[in-house]
């Protein structure tokens, strides 16, 4: 791993779960803050990523975006931490199936929700998450069957569980994801990962030194 890794993020943004895989991969990276409003939406940046939101990585010559992708990037570059299951492996199914899910229909169903703005009931059909209250079901299959089987999607813990256990968590803290039981005892053990916590303690650090509004 020879090229340099930038992260682009905010502290107090989906930046922390790449900066979580970033340490999970054990990756030596650089960090560059950007403001909301102002860094975010400059030239400089949003040449790296047109939507001017954080966080970005870029790895040498390329720039990926999207939090899942970062972890799912991540996690393939950095083969010997096992955060991916092996592409031949049959886990393979579920680790796509649930990063995916949560990138996709849990995060909509999310925002929709802090938004009020989830799709009535005769719009549901059309709505690749159906209803909130599906996804939320769906979750509860989702983390029932990683605690019967030891505590993740996969046969180990992968990037899927730090992006699903991440969104879990902060959902469930912003009220905009019910604290069920499931959720909460899949969520527990993850959250003491020596990653987790030390990914969180750089961005608490860096948040500290940001100036008010920043
Ligand atoms: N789909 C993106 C969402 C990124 C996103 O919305 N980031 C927020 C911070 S959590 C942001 O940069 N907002 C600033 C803006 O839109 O101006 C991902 O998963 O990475």
């Amino acid at each position: 791993m020879s090229a340099t890794i930038t992260l682009y993020t905010h502290p107090w943004s989906r930046g922390r779960m790449a900066r979580w895989m970033l340490e999970e991969c054990g990756a030596a990276y650089e960090v560059q803050a950007l403001d909301y409003g102002g860094s975010m939406k400059a030239p400089d940046y949003t040449a790296l990523n047109p939507m001017g939101k954080v966080p970005a990585i870029r790895h040498g010559a390329v720039v990926v975006t999207e939090v899942a992708a970062i972890c799912a990037y991540l996690a393939e570059q950095f083969p010997e931490r096992r955060l991916a299951p092996p592409a031949d492996s049959p886990e393979r199914a579920h680790y796509y199936r649930w990063l995916f899910f949560a990138a996709g229909p849990v995060e909509a169903a999310v925002t929709a929700k802090s938004l009020g703005l989830l799709a009535p009931a005769e719009k549901r059909a059309q709505a690749g998450y159906g209803s909130y209250e599906d996804v939320m079901d769906t979750l509860e299959f989702a983390t029932r069957q990683a605690l019967a089987r030891g505590g993740h999607l996969c046969a180990q813990f992968t990037a899927a569980d730090l992006y699903l256990a991440a969104q879990l968590n902060w959902g469930m803290q912003f009220k905009t994801v019910e604290a069920r039981p499931a959720f909460q005892q899949y969520v527990a053990p993850i959250l003491q990962r020596p990653a987790y916590l030390q990914a969180n303690a750089l961005d608490d650090a860096l948040a500290a030194q940001l100036k008010p509004g920043a």
